[in-house]
């Protein structure tokens, strides 16, 4: 790393001991950036790093609610308002036990070169809580929701910040969202929340578009090398959102997927997955991946275990972060992978994306392959903005133009600063100067 970088680096990683991921991801974004200070000396004059940084709000709250045994539980909420050079702060909220505010941090981190990448006018920002989704009943999940929003709501706008979903937070939730929020506020404000339900304002392939995307970008990618999805033998990490669409985008363009997983384990399917199926176990009945095996002749369920050592020449990871190692990377090179493209955020630990990049293999980080998602959400907030819907087509086709521009993009910056075919660097460098050239304009806020 540039050594002026790295002591910046140093005094960020103090100030906020005990969050390693949000370590984790700052460190990758500044060892790409050492050619661009180079270039532009008055991104170091103007601090633009070290406010970058620094969130410009971080709210942290209590979420009290009662389970269906009139017991009285307590969560933790966050919304971290990262940045809002580019426009209204945006991104999701996870819900999952994991969630403290170190990986807050990271996910909003991330979140502002991403909404940077996607062209459109959105800040970063990312929240969400403690609280555990599984094997609650809806109304647990309903009153853990509208007191969620009862402290959230003051924070958040369709000019201020504008959540979503992430892990945890689906249709479902955002439902509950809105109408608390709409209770609360007595306004009907649609742009203040994405991901909502069709009637009421939500946006055509919204739920598709992350898993959609990542597999666009891939493609992208592939076709670099003269390749493309048609014939690949693909694995998918993770049984979600993002998961579900990008195994269906995947057998759309040609290539069968082989297996996915959950927390507990992953199923094996040579004939390619059955993504009805797969849709009713796990959006329709909430069941665990494992019944896919029960119902499918040909599919076994492996209990444990790494969804990789089924083998792909395309990965595309989208459960969490740091669920792919340089273990697991080093046996997908070595069967042979091609391309790997992170549908979830920062899933690949750094060794493994290092064992990827060091053996050619197209990668494809998080902050440009996942970007379908809120790109589309700052679409719906578009149609909210001028009381329209559009069609699947329309819409669909706004995505693709997206993730190949990201793509593009990605790919000239990689060039342009001598590193071509690293879309990690391209990605990294693209956003960062969209966002430092605006923060700049805006003076020492
Ligand atoms: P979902 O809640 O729909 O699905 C999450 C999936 O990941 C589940 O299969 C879950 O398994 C698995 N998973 C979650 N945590 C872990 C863990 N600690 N270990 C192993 N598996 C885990 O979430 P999404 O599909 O929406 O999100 C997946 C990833 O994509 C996340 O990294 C998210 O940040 C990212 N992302 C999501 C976007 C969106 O639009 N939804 C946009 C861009 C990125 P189990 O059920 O067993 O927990
Ligand atoms: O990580 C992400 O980009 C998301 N969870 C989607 C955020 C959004 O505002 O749609």
């Amino acid at each position: 790393m540039d050594a002026r970088l790295a002591a910046i680096r140093d005094t960020v990683l103090a100030r906020n001991p005990g969050e390693g991921e949000f370590h984790q991801a700052i460190t990758e974004v500044f060892e790409s950036l050492g050619p661009v200070h180079d270039r532009h000396p008055e991104f170091l004059h103007g601090a633009v790093l070290e406010r970058l940084c620094e969130p410009e709000r971080q709210i942290i709250f209590r979420v009290p609610w009662t389970d269906d045994q009139g017991q009285v539980q307590i969560n933790r909420g966050f919304r971290v308002e990262f940045n809002s050079a580019l426009g209204p702060y945006k991104g999701g909220l996870r819900f999952h036990p994991s969630v403290n505010l170190g990986i807050v941090k990271f996910l909003g981190y991330e979140q502002i070169f991403k909404n940077a990448l996607t062209g459109m006018p959105i800040g970063g920002g990312k929240g969400g809580s403690d609280f555990d989704p599984r094997g609650r009943s809806d109304g647990e999940v309903m009153r853990f929701c509208q007191s969620f929003m009862t402290e959230l709501y003051r924070h958040i706008g369709e000019y201020t910040d504008v959540p979503a979903g992430d892990i945890g937070v689906g249709g479902r939730e955002i439902g509950y969202l809105f109408g608390q929020y709409k209770r609360i506020t007595n306004r009907y404000e649609s742009g203040v929340l994405t991901g909502k339900g069709i009637s009421w304002g939500g946006s055509l392939v919204r739920p598709e578009a992350t898993g959609f995307g990542t597999v666009i970008f891939t493609n992208e990618m592939l076709k670099t090398r003269g390749l493309s999805f048609d014939g690949q033998r693909v694995v998918v990490s993770g049984s979600g959102n993002v998961a579900i669409n990008a195994i269906a985008k995947a057998q759309t363009f040609g290539a069968t997927v082989v297996a996915c997983s959950d927390s507990s384990g992953y199923i094996v399917d040579e004939a390619g997955i059955d993504v009805p199926l797969l849709k009713e176990i796990k959006e329709v009945e909430r069941a665990r991946l494992k019944e896919y095996s029960v119902r499918r002749p040909g599919a076994r369920y492996v209990e444990g275990g790494s969804v990789w050592d089924a083998g792909a020449t395309v990965a595309l990871p989208c459960a969490t972060q740091n669920e792919l190692d340089g273990g697991a990377a080093a046996a997908l090179v070595r069967g042979g992978v091609l391309a790997v493209g992170e549908g979830a955020n920062m899933p690949c630990m750094p060794d493994a994306v290092a064992a990827f990049q060091a053996d050619g293999v197209l990668f494809g980080p998080g902050k440009a392959a996942n970007a379908g998602g809120v790109a589309t959400s700052a679409l719906e907030m578009q149609q909210n903005a001028s009381r329209d819907s559009w069609s699947f087509e329309h819409t669909e086709n706004r995505l693709t133009d997206i993730m190949v521009g990201i793509h593009d993009a990605c790919a000239a910056t990689a060039e342009e600063y001598g590193s071509p075919g690293d879309y990690v660097l391209g990605a990294n460098i693209a956003g960062f100067v969209k966002v430092a050239d605006a923060m700049l304009a805006q003076g020492l806020i």
